[in-house]
This record gives structure tokens, sequence and C-alpha cells, in this order.
């Protein structure tokens, strides 16, 4: 069943692509089957993570950006992880709207994450879903995501390129950019250039990313980009910035490190998440972590101890329970 699907997947069904991310979202099982099947064939695409203020144009732009790629005869994924609610919000259907235009188009294939309600984390629900256009065909994969918080940076993590989008008069700039937008940042875009200010703007990153000389070492120096994503201005530009920054990946032999550290890092944090689900679920439903929260708050457990006893507890008890199968299989 689930070899039938990925099958399908790989000969590039956008029906069954869209199946399979409903069963990821719904931790439906069947989704790890396929997942396992579609594997083999993922880490082709190349990831543009365009990230911003809410409001920066970041729709605008991954809508222009996808036409621009077209172009090229590229197949494109989008994945806009709508930050609002879990609910189809405003935002979500906003995105709907401005990019159905681009809907009719049998080789884009939009998809829209809320960012609530994923147990394993969104950047986990992200690489999963990149993975799924990554197997799907699609050349290039953008996704779209406010540049916030924690989660928000993490989903970033999952790009091969980042940029990273501001706009003139937010007056959030450098505050971003104290909030290691900077780190992240391989391409900068100043979006509504049309506004008064950008080319102020303009200077005061270019300025910020050459006192950064500890940025410079990386050996790529982040341009900045103007554009006016409504206009399709400048949008050419950022797509030449980016293949430019694609470039210098596979020249300088840090694509491959860059993905080796990714892969590194989706590795633990999913058996992180499944290891914690598991424990969690043992501590549950036997009632005991009510009974240790109790006990913590007489002071009569410090969490140190409860920490360590309970995983050497699971580890003990699991591997008793692996024995025990053994022996009732042998
Ligand atoms: N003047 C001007 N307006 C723009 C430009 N680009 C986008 N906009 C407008 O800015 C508003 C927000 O654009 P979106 O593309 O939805 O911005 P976003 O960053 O995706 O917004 P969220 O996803 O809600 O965070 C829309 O009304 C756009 O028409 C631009 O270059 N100049
Ligand atoms: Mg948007």
């Amino acid at each position: 069943m689930a070899h039938d699907f990925a099958a399908q997947i790989l000969e590039g069904s956008n029906r069954a692509a869209a199946r399979l991310i409903s069963w990821l979202e719904d931790e439906d099982e069947r989704a790890y089957e396929c997942m396992k099947e579609i594997y083999p064939h993922t880490g082709r695409a190349f990831v543009v993570g365009i990230t911003g203020s809410p409001g920066a144009g970041k729709s605008t732009l991954t809508n222009a950006l996808a036409r621009e790629i077209r172009q090229s005869g590229l197949k494109v994924g989008i994945l806009a992880v709508d930050p609002s609610s879990p609910f189809t919000g405003g935002a979500l259907l906003g995105d709907r709207v401005r990019m159905s235009d681009l809907a009719d188009d049998p080789d884009i294939y939009i998809r829209s994450m809320a960012t609530r309600g994923f147990l394993g984390g969104m950047a986990k629900a992200a690489s999963d879903v990149v993975k799924v256009l990554d197997a799907l065909g699609k050349d290039v994969i953008v996704i779209e995501t406010v540049g916030v918080g924690q989660d928000e940076v993490d989903i970033v993590g999952v790009a091969d390129t980042t940029c990273v989008v501001l706009v003139p008069g937010l007056g959030d700039a450098i505050q971003s950019m104290k909030a290691g937008i900077m780190e992240i940042a391989d391409v900068f875009v100043i979006n509504k250039a049309d506004r008064p200010g950008a080319d102020m703007l303009c200077a005061e990153v270019s300025a910020r990313i050459e006192m950064d000389a500890h940025l410079r070492e990386r050996g790529w120096v982040a341009p900045v980009n103007k554009s006016v994503a409504v206009e399709g201005v400048g949008v050419h530009e950022l797509w030449l910035s980016i293949e430019a920054h694609r470039k210098y990946l596979f020249d300088s032999g840090r694509f491959y490190e860059s993905r080796r550290e990714k892969i590194a890092k989706e590795a633990l944090r999913m058996i992180h998440g499944e290891l914690f689900r598991v424990v969690r679920e043992q501590l549950e439903q036997s009632g005991r972590l009510d009974a240790a929260v109790e006990k913590l708050m007489n002071k009569k457990l410090d969490p140190y101890t409860l920490m360590r006893d309970t995983l050497t507890e699971w580890l003990s008890s699991s591997q008793c329970k692996r024995r025990h199968d053994e022996d009732t299989k042998g």
C-alpha cells in the first residue's frame, strides 16, 4: 500500500503528495511507512527560505520568485508556514488568494501549514513536507515563514539558502538583526523599495554586514537586494543572488557540510521527539507524573533525581522487555 502510494508521489502526483502531507499532519501511521519509501529519493531539491516580519511582503515575493524560477523551466514547491492560528485564518486565506494565479501550473505545488498543533515541532513538520515535495520532483522548494521566534528560525534551518526580507520604515530592522537575523541571512532583500527609506535601510544593512567581521569569515558576504514585490521589480536579481549562493555552497564544499549538519540535527531531533513522547506517555498514563509532581511540590523529591531515575528505570525496563520478547520468540 505504502509502496504504491510512494510510487505515485515519485511519479509526480500532486494528489498523492497532498494526501501524504495530511497523514503527516494527523500523525497517521501510514505517513511513516510512506516516508520510509520516499526517503532514498530525497535530497535533490534546492531549498530556499524566505523569512521576515509579518506583512513584509514574503508571500508576494515568494509568488513572484516562483514565477521567475518557473521561467528557467525548474519545478517549484512552495511551503507557506502560517503563523496566525491552527485554523484557516485570515493570513492563510490571503496567501491562497494571492498565490491562486500560480495554482493552474501543475509544476508548482503550494502548501500552507499552520504553526500550532504540531507535536513533533514545526521544524520537523517543515522538513517532512520538504521531503515530500522533493520526492514529488520539485527542483526548488521555497519555504515562507515569519521570522520572529525560535520555531521559525528552526524552520529556516531546513533551507539551503535563507533570504531575510526587511522593509523600510518598520523600525525593527536593527532589532531583528540583534535577534540573530544577521547569522541566518545568506541574502538580504529590502522589499517595498517603493517606500521612502529603502536606500537608507540598504546602506544600514550593508554597513552592519561590513562590521561583522566574523560573518565574513564564512567566505560568503550576504548581498543586499532591493525589490518591489508587487510589481515584480528586483525579483530576477533576487533569484540571481540565490543562484550565486547556491554556486558558492557547491564550489566551497559547504553544501555537503551543511546538508550533513542538517541531517544529523534532524535525526537527533526526531529521536528526541520520539523518546520524549514515549516516556511522557508512560509517565502520564501510569499516573506517576502526578505523583512525582506532588513530591516535587513538597520538596520530597528534586527534578534532577527524577530526571536520572526516570531514564535509568525506562532503560532497564525496555531492556527487560526486549529480553522478554527475544525469549518468547526463541
Ligand atoms: N508598497 C508595496 N507593498 C507591497 C510590496 N510587496 C508586498 N506589498 C503589500 O504588502 C502587504 C503584505 O504582503 P504579503 O505578501 O502578504 O506579506 P507577508 O510577509 O507574506 O505577510 P504575512 O504572511 O502575513 O506575514 C500586501 O498588501 C502586499 O500587497 C511592495 O514591494 N511594495
Ligand atoms: Mg505571507
